[in-house]
């Protein structure tokens, strides 16, 4: 069944951590598949691991979508990121230039980082019943005071604020339809649109893994979402999060 992502929306005024709250509604059972939760402050936002997530109090998009993917077979479980990286990069790529996908779970314009996304899944058996999607869009903050090392937002590259309102339903727009093709079984279209704005795809670059620093050009994802980056003698590394880095 095609759930409409944003039919039921809640939002808070200030919440430790959206992901937080749509956690313990899973965790609670009293959810419904497509409810988006929506805080003006988050003074406690998630990374991975013990990452934080700065942003400043109603300037920016801080929001976490529950689904319930059951139609997808756990090891394709990185086809949601996919899907949202997607959107959050079509909408990017609606007010900034040079906007690509970095994987596996950020959204840049040139070499900063506008989104981040973080994804928290549930596995009942041999099914994906839930997912929390969060996404932290910089929209309006001008000034970022944490460590992080390239913020961005679309005012700095815009040079004038936008309605929040209006950017969180374009983006709600865009999740709908990429996930609806999703549920639809069109996995190709997303893989290869994905490809197509993935960072740094096909440029030969730095990396460096646990065997040193060589020169890489990123080649694709696997479809359980490992990178795939070519070397210069031909042969190709597979990575899964953390174990390479972008120099
Ligand atoms: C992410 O983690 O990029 C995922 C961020 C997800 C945030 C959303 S907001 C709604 C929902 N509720 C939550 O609590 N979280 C989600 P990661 O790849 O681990 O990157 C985190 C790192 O990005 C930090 O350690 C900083 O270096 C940097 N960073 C922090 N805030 C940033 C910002 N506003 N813009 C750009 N970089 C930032």
């Amino acid at each position: 069944m095609t759930v409409y992502i944003g039919n039921r929306r809640i939002e808070l005024t200030e919440v430790d951590s959206t992901n937080n709250y749509a956690t313990q509604m899973v965790s609670e059972g009293a959810w419904e598949p497509g409810t988006v939760v929506i805080a003006h402050a988050q003074p406690k936002g998630k990374g991975l691991l013990t990452n934080k997530w700065e942003s400043e109090a109603g300037k920016n998009i801080t929001l976490s979508v529950l689904l319930a993917p059951e139609f997808l077979p756990i090891p394709l479980q990185f086809q949601i990121s996919k899907v949202v990286s997607l959107a959050v990069y079509q909408v990017v790529s609606m007010f900034a230039p040079n906007a690509a996908i970095k994987w596996p779970n950020d959204v840049y314009i040139g070499s900063n980082k506008v989104a981040g996304i973080l994804i928290e899944n549930s596995i009942t058996g041999s099914l994906l019943n839930s997912s929390v999607v969060g996404i932290g869009l910089n929209v309006n903050q001008v000034e970022f005071r944490s460590d992080a090392p390239n913020p961005v937002s679309l005012v700095q590259v815009l040079g004038c604020s936008l309605e929040l309102s209006e950017v969180i339903q374009i983006l709600l727009d865009r999740f709908n339809e990429l996930y609806a093709q999703l549920e639809d079984g069109h996995s190709d279209k997303i893989d290869s649109m994905y490809l197509d704005c993935l960072y740094r795809k096909g440029i030969w670059a730095q990396y460096s893994d646990k065997l040193g620093t060589y020169n890489g050009k990123i080649l694709g994802v696997s479809e359980i979402g490992m990178l795939q980056i070519e070397r210069e003698n031909g042969t190709v590394s597979e990575y899964h999060f953390k174990e390479v880095v972008f120099l």
